[in-house]
């Protein structure tokens, strides 16, 4: 499915963030930025390590992990994309502990965080809806939401795509971006 949102290319695709040849991808990671598993640890395995040593290198200016909602970049190493931005999501926890609000500062840090690179195609999983438990349907609102809010105050980024690793979790954003573009 695809929508436009002022002049940016909001695409939702079913597969793989690692194969994607957008200018970033990012990366669901956690505060220690040292790998893991699901998206983090497909990432790093098909980028290989010199990811892994620029991520090291990030951490000691921030000795305490990379803080929930924020985000870093690092090269794209053996990846078709450039450059990875690594975000940390919230963990799910009932939702009363700010998740919505973290949920969308790590969407908004990568789009600045791109933005101020210039780079112009990115692609996003779902964040937090893996191993932190964030329920989808709730989350794809969030993600698509701040993506259109952050459209409306930005120009130049030309494509953004969610790429969905099931295609429940498809349904689930196209859902989510038809209440949102109608
Ligand atoms: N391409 C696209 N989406 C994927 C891929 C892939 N190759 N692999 C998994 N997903 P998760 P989180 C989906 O757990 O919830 C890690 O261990 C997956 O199906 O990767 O933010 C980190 O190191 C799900 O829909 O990220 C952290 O410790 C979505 O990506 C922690 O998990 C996010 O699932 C972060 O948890």
């Amino acid at each position: 499915m695809e929508a436009r949102i002022c002049n940016t290319r909001i695409t939702l695709l079913p597969g793989d963030i690692t194969e994607q040849e957008t200018d970033a991808i990012v990366n669901a990671a956690n505060p220690g930025l040292m790998g893991g598993g699901g998206v983090d640890g497909a990432i790093h395995m098909k980028g290989g390590p010199e990811i892994l040593k620029e991520c090291k290198s990030i951490r000691r200016s921030l000795p305490e992990g990379l803080p929930t909602g924020e985000a870093v970049i690092t090269t794209g190493g053996r990846l078709r994309a450039r450059k990875v931005i690594h975000t940390v999501g919230p963990v799910w926890s009932g939702g009363e502990r700010g998740e919505p609000e973290l949920l969308a500062k790590a969407y908004r840090s990568s789009l600045e965080l791109s933005l101020k690179m210039g780079l112009k195609t990115v692609s996003f999983p779902s964040i937090s809806t893996g191993a932190y438990g964030y329920p989808v349907e709730k989350a794809s609102r969030v993600a698509l939401r701040t993506v259109a809010e952050f459209l409306k105050k930005n120009k130049g980024i030309e494509e953004i795509r969610f790429v969905l690793h099931n295609t429940n979790d498809l349904k689930t954003y196209e859902n989510a971006l038809t209440e949102i573009v109608h």
